[in-house]
């Protein structure tokens, strides 16, 4: 009888729904809903009552109202790439997958005040497209680009791989428009480069994950588009030698110093390995290896001339080994394909178990020494592959299974191996999530290491603008 009322419910319910979005854009079939309950790593499944495609802002706040009324649980999603179990349903089937894929318009450019206003739901790469267009350059820049979207992107304060020279996802924003849990809208579109009229509640959803509000659309900064790029992969002797590139690099070239990417060995053996066409330019795979990148607006600037002469001298002390300056766009796009092709080559390579940690730079190889002794006392015979951004004091230190181990064998060990990996991040004062997020993967971990005043601050948060606990139950905070 209970079954029957429930389903009676969910009827009128999802009929609710589709006179909102129309019937066309409520999924409830499972064959529809696979692409949007399964994650990018294919690390979380879960189950929803539907998938829901509002076509714009008014249609979220009318699909957030009802949601609210009914205490239905509203899982926001854009590309689904993200890295945290974030955009996954639980698998009570009870949830809402909202996907804001349709909002997907560019709402305006504005080259006096060089910025550009979206909706949530383009794809990122479109978004650069469209600065480009108009003589501009929107600089966030990540592996996903082709598939991530610019809601999912603010929501979890994505980084990537111009941060170094450009800043996280939330220096790009100046505005947003939100709609809250209960469908009220907060229109905060004006893109205003200064406006002290109290808290920033801009800065409050970015990197709020979809548990605050869903954000619909934003303001974003544009650049001087880059005239001139030059793109090099330096093999180096160890990794220590990383840092000192980093200096040297960073004294010469300043604020052309656009991306310092590491990686080593294991990693590019792992890329060769299993992503097709992708070649080495070193005759055998070094220790280390960097993927810098300098750029300037300037289209006389000898980058390239200037790039050479500082590998140079990294490899008369003894910093490099060897260099390879990408002669061609094509070829700059084959070295980046060496490191971009990182995460792909997990995924077919094996079950992974990841860190997404930022440490001062300054300590970042005592770091690595430290750990790597660590791990293998605790769980000898692991897989080590470490990379990221270390310009930016960010690595993805991530281990796969010891040959002699089972998947389930290894998966057993995420909780001991992470408090191993984590609990010396937190020594070096460093964060367990640099860019990625908390999600559901490091929830239940974010106590042990966050203050338990910030914690509070932010329970106290979530009630405030989720009294019913609809947005993203259980990612981020427990519920
Ligand atoms: P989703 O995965 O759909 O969602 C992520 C989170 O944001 C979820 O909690 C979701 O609920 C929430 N959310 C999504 N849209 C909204 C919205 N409109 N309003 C409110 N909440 C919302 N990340 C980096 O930081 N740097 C990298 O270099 C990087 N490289 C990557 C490379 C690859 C190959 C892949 C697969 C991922 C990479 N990522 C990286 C992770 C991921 O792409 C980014 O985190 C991205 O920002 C997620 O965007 P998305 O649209 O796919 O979000
Ligand atoms: C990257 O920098 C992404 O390539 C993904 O952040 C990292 O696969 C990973 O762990
Ligand atoms: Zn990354």
């Amino acid at each position: 009888m209970a079954d029957e009322a429930e389903a009676m419910s969910d009827t009128a319910f999802l009929a609710q729904l589709a006179d909102i979005v129309g019937a066309a854009h409520v999924l409830t079939e499972a064959t529809a809903q696979d692409a949007y309950v399964v994650d990018w790593m294919k690390k979380y499944r879960g189950r929803a009552l539907a998938v829901v495609r509002p076509a714009d802002t008014a249609q979220v706040s009318a699909v957030l109202h009802c949601c609210n009324d009914a205490r239905v649980s509203v899982i926001p999603q854009g590309g689904n790439t993200g890295m945290a179990g974030g955009a996954t349903p639980d698998d009570s089937g009870r949830q809402v997958i909202l996907s804001l894929g349709r909002l997907n318009r560019i709402r305006e450019i504005d080259p006096v005040g060089n910025t550009i206003t979206v909706d949530a739901g383009c794809i990122l790469a479109n978004v650069q497209a469209a600065a480009r267009e108009s003589g501009r350059f929107f600089p966030l820049s990540l592996g996903a680009e082709g598939s991530c979207t610019i809601g999912g992107n603010l929501a979890t304060n994505a980084g990537g791989i111009a941060v170094l020279r450009y800043g996280n996802t939330r220096e790009q924003a100046l505005g947003l428009e939100v709609v809250l849990a209960d469908g009220r809208i907060w229109d905060g579109l004006q893109g205003l480069r200064k406006d002290n009229t109290g808290y920033d509640l801009r800065d409050l959803f970015i990197g709020s994950e979809g548990t605050l509000g869903v954000i619909t659309a934003a303001v974003l900064k544009l650049q001087a588009a880059p005239a001139v790029r030059v793109t090099a992969l330096v093999a180096l002797p160890d990794q220590d030698a990383a840092l000192k590139l980093f200096v040297r690099l960073g004294a010469r070239a300043g604020d052309r110093l656009t991306a310092f990417e590491f990686m080593t060995h294991s990693c590019l053996d792992l890329v060769l390995q299993h992503v097709p066409g992708t070649v080495s330019p070193f005759a055998t795979v070094p220790p280390a290896i960097v993927l810098t990148e300098l750029s300037d607006t300037d289209a006389a600037a000898d980058l390239a001339g200037l790039l050479e002469n500082i590998l140079g001298d990294a490899i008369t002390a003894g910093e490099a080994e060897d260099a390879v300056i990408a002669q061609s766009g094509e070829q700059a796009k084959a070295l980046w394909r060496l490191r971009e092709g990182i995460s792909e080559a997990q995924v077919r390579a094996g079950k992974t178990i990841k860190h997404d940690i930022a440490l001062p730079i300054g300590r970042l190889t005592a770091f690595m020494r430290d750990c790597e002794t660590a791990v293998e006392a605790a769980f000898p015979g692991l897989r080590f592959l470490v990379f990221g951004h270390l310009g930016d004091g960010n690595l993805h230190y991530n281990l796969q299974r010891a040959p002699h181990m089972t998947d389930d064998d290894f998966y057993a060990l995420t909780a001991p191996l992470n408090a191993v990996v984590h609990d010396l991040v937190h020594r070096y004062r460093g964060s367990i999530s640099a860019e990625h997020g908390v999600g559901q993967l490091r929830r239940d971990e974010l106590p042990r290491y966050k203050p338990p005043v910030a914690m509070q601050i932010m329970h106290d948060l979530k009630r405030l603008f989720d009294s019913r606990n609809i947005l993203n139950p259980g990612k981020l905070l427990q519920s």
